[in-house]
């Protein structure tokens, strides 16, 4: 009996060193999320207290400082290249990402065990999830957010049903809106989860299944407006096919632009102002996805006549998935037009699909930052952070580290941005290497004037032409010199 005591007493100060240690490390994490257990009591909404207890408000400390919980780079009132750093950034906080990802992947069940999360998919727990997401978005300083309609409500029996219970949401995070500058950077609907979407939505074969995917845009739109959402986005999950031995590609390719040109109709009906986004990925979960990247929707749109009614959100994971580096997506659409907004995160180079990462190269951050300034900004777009914690990382604290870390990885990239376009060399590289067509001639070919008799005519009078060096090296170097 003494002996079991001790044992006891042993165990009983082992238990509470652990308990002050994860204390120091992370939140309690009582319950786990989305597994069958109910923790608490599913039929409530309330959560005393904050959710985010050992979490301050996370300020501003300048490159010195060596507080995981503050910006080193991003000082949202500071000015630069004549722009407030929140207005050149609009950073966006994506709901299915930091407050639905479970860190389950193919192989394993889910990791992250947040303290309000009770494990099921209720509706009380939806509400109490938002009140954790508005808590979060101001302890972080950020006041936009991104959703899908079926991350921030349970689905429903029926259409009618999954309404229902989206507006119940939608009418908590309006109110949770109150008095803040916090609303939707972009709404969207979750068309590629549910079975019914397995062939598409707009491009499935069933049309039962393109009616239920416009009415379930419909409310997304709706709810989206309501909430002052300024964009919303359509990305096509499962808009694509697996093989075209059962595939008409065309009748599909049709399908989609009528359901987006009626999509454009709604908009104008019910006078939501906001900018429509497609969302170029090339597979993923298709084999092939019709929105392949940024020149295919480009051409999607023109053939169409739906351009002037959408722009492109380019998310930088997408862009390595088809080939392409991120900054080739960004100026794709920008000499286009079409850039609108940026899906902020990045993939892994050894992994080949969708990692979703927050972004920690700067040399990447520098080059998207160039293409966002060259675009004047993105407004009404921003930057959605599209990406999530690793399956490894289980702290609450990391929610916030991850997102300080790319928002202070784009603030360099700003920076840097910045000291180039002072620097001013890069520029006059470029210019200088196309200074041949300041001319004349040149202004000819430019306006389209220069017919191949005057072309002729010329290069028989000049001869061989004197091609000088590209200097990469000299633009590798300079572009180095600003990181
Ligand atoms: C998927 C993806 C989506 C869209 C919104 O790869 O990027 O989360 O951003 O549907
Ligand atoms: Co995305």
């Amino acid at each position: 009996m003494k002996g079991r005591m001790k044992v006891n007493g042993v165990l009983l100060l082992l238990l509470c060193l652990g308990s002050a240690l994860s204390a120091v490390i992370a939140a309690p994490q009582t319950c786990p999320a989305n597994l069958e257990a109910k923790c608490n009591d599913a039929s409530s909404d309330d959560w005393e207290g904050e959710f985010f207890p050992g979490i301050p408000k996370i300020k501003y400390e300048g490159p010195t400082s060596k507080n995981p919980l503050s910006y080193k780079w991003y000082n949202a009132e500071e000015e630069i290249l004549g722009k407030k750093m929140k207005d050149w950034f609009r950073f966006s906080v994506a709901f299915w990402h930091t407050f639905r990802g479970t860190g389950a992947d193919p192989f394993g069940a889910p990791t992250k065990s947040w303290p309000w999360e009770d494990g099921t998919n209720s509706l009380a727990m939806a509400k109490r999830r938002m009140r954790a997401h508005f808590e979060f978005m101001n302890k972080l300083g950020v006041e936009w957010w991104c959703f899908h309609d079926r991350d921030i409500a349970p689905d429903g029996k029926t259409l009618a049903e999954a309404n229902a219970n989206l507006d119940e949401v939608v009418a908590l995070a309006k109110n949770l809106q109150e008095g803040s500058k916090i609303k939707p950077l972009w709404g969207t609907a979750q068309l590629f989860l549910h079975s019914r979407y397995m062939h598409g939505a707009a491009t499935s074969s069933e049309v039962g299944v393109y009616a239920y995917a416009a009415a379930q845009v419909k409310k997304a739109m709706e709810v989206t407006h309501y909430l002052g959402g300024e964009n919303y986005v359509f990305w096509g999950g499962r808009e694509g096919y697996q093989t075209l031995l059962n595939t008409d590609m065309q009748r599909e390719l049709d399908h989609l632009a009528r359901f987006l040109q009626a999509a454009v109709n709604y908009k104008k009906k019910i006078g939501f102002n906001g900018t429509l986004l497609i969302e170029p990925k090339p597979q993923e979960p298709t084999k092939h996805q019709y929105d392949w990247d940024a020149a295919t929707a480009f051409a999607f749109l023109q053939k169409y006549g739906l351009l002037g009614e959408f722009k492109l959100n380019i998310e930088c994971n997408h862009a390595t998935l088809s080939g392409h580096s991120c900054h080739h997506e960004l100026e794709t659409a920008r000499i286009n037009g079409l850039l609108g907004n940026v899906d902020a995160n990045t993939g892994d180079p050894q992994i080949g699909w969708d990692t979703d990462q927050f972004l920690t190269d700067i040399a990447e951050a520098t080059l998207v930052m160039l293409s966002v300034v060259r675009n004047g900004g993105l407004a009404p777009g921003g930057f959605n952070f599209d990406a999530k914690l690793r399956r490894e990382s289980t702290d609450v604290e990391d929610m916030f580290i991850a997102h300080i870390s790319g928002m202070d990885t784009l603030a360099r990239g700003l920076h840097n941005v910045a000291k180039l376009i002072e620097d001013g060399s890069l520029d006059e590289l470029v210019r200088k290497r196309y200074s041949s067509f300041d001319t004349e001639i040149g202004a000819l070919v430019e306006a389209g004037k220069a017919d191949f008799e005057t072309l002729e005519k010329k290069a028989m009078e000049w001869g061989e032409p004197s091609v000088p060096s590209g200097k990469q090296e000299l633009a590798e170097m300079i572009f180095q010199s600003a990181l």
